[in-house]
């Protein structure tokens, strides 16, 4: 298995102020070329069942051989983000808790609805992994952000009225129609392949821009760490994702 190089205390704090001050974090070739290849082959392969048009793979075992399944696993790299959950939380997230690893791949005109979709991860953590970007064109499928607009909720009522109302149908056209016209002004974070993204996904407001159908824009996705992990309300309103592929909370399939 590919091995991935821990993340000391000193960079761990740089990037979690980096993500207060900034909105969001870079480790840089944080991948050594050849496991980028093989994310990129693993993708090439992947994007060939699926017609050019816009797919995504959630959970570890359902990218089972691939780099990314490689980097779910790694405890070293759990230990990485369990540290920055550390720093946005104040203490250490539960043992059992788990990386919930996903993969976007947006190609075709399906891509397109794919996008300005402005939500809050579950996860305090998000770490984004860009394996494809786009360089040609007006749209590459940058990374858009309202950072660290409200703080990790202690109430987890709280969270589920919050997501109602910005998770809404109307609301994410209403805020994408904002971007678009340019009368909200997100920061928006050029993604280069082989770097490493941080951000308080759970905190933050976020999307990407599309890219023309043409191109591929794959990125590889790695939420960390469910404020609300003990909620049982929490469980039946949110989590639809994992609902829709199958999964439990840990983002594993079902034993049966
Ligand atoms: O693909 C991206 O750049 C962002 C996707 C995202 O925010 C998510 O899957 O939660
Ligand atoms: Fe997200």
């Amino acid at each position: 298995m590919t091995e991935f190089a821990p993340v000391d205390a000193q960079v761990v704090s740089r990037l979690a102020s980096d993500i207060e001050s900034n909105g969001y974090a870079v480790l840089e070739n944080f991948f050594a070329p050849e496991q980028l290849e093989l994310a990129r082959q693993y993708i090439t392969s992947e994007t060939n069942k699926h017609n050019q048009e816009y797919f995504s793979i959630h959970g570890i075992e359902a990218m089972e051989g691939s780099l990314m399944a490689s980097l779910g696993a790694s405890t070293t790299f759990r230990k990485f983000l369990a540290d920055m959950y550390e720093q946005v939380t104040g203490s250490q997230p539960p043992a059992a808790e788990r990386i919930f690893p996903v993969i976007r791949c947006l190609q075709g005109k399906s891509g397109l609805k794919e996008s300005h979709f402005y939500h809050f991860d579950a996860t305090a953590v998000t770490a984004l992994a860009p394996v494809f970007i786009p360089t040609e064109g007006k749209h590459c499928g940058d990374l858009i952000m309202f950072p660290n607009l409200r703080p990790v909720r202690s109430n987890a009522v709280v969270n589920i009225i919050e997501k109602a109302i910005m998770h809404n149908t109307l609301s994410q056209k209403l805020t994408a129609f904002a971007v678009k016209r340019g009368l909200l002004k997100p920061i928006t974070i050029k993604l280069v392949p082989g770097n490493l993204y941080l951000f308080w996904g759970y905190r933050s407001l976020h999307s990407n821009d599309q890219c023309e159908p043409e191109n591929l824009r794959a990125t590889g996705l790695y939420h960390f760490g469910n404020p609300h992990r003990e909620s049982s309300l929490a469980r039946i309103f949110l989590g639809k994702n994992k609902r829709k592929a199958k999964l439990d909370h840990d983002g594993l399939r079902p034993q049966a």
